[in-house]
């Protein structure tokens, strides 16, 4: 569970970070597809190669999908109902996968924010990413 606060600190994050979502998301699906290579079998069709036109546009919807659904953490599950449908039953993601993307995500963060990433920060963070990643794993079978 996220306190009041640490609802508050995430949404700021993430309101910041909106005009640079195709870097940072770009970034952090980067960083995935280096060191944990498994992760690209998913990304097979795809242009992954590093700053393509590509990964920025999705590292971009990825970015967005998690600073729009901040917005509302009280109701992550029916949110994101479709995202969560779609990971599961066409895209197949093993939940696994939402753990890894989302440790690339904190340390692309803490690059780009620097001293702004503070522990606070870090550990809001990683308990969103956690709530998310758990709807979106829920489905898979
Ligand atoms: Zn995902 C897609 C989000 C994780 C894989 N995604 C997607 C989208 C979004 C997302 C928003 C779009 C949709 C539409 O279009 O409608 N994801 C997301 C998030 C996360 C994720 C937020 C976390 C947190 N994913 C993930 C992972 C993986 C993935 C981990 C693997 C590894 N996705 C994916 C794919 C896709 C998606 C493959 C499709 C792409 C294309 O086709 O382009």
């Amino acid at each position: 569970m996220l306190s009041k606060q640490e609802k508050e600190l995430i949404v700021e994050i993430w309101t910041g970070l909106t005009p640079v979502a195709d870097t940072i998301g770009a970034e952090a699906l980067l960083r995935m597809l280096t060191s944990f290579p498994g992760t690209k079998t998913y990304f097979a069709h795809l242009d992954i190669t590093p700053r393509s036109a590509y990964l920025l546009a999705h590292g971009q919807k990825i970015v967005l999908a998690l600073a729009d659904a901040s917005k509302d953490m009280g109701n992550l599950m029916t949110n994101l109902g479709p995202l969560q449908t779609y990971h599961a039953y066409q895209l197949r993601i093993h939940p696994t996968n939402f753990k890894l993307l989302s440790y690339c995500m904190l340390v692309t963060l803490a690059c780009y924010m620097g001293q702004k990433f503070t522990p606070v920060s870090h550990a809001a963070m990683d308990k969103y990413l956690s709530a998310f990643s758990a709807v979106l794993g829920e489905k898979f079978r």
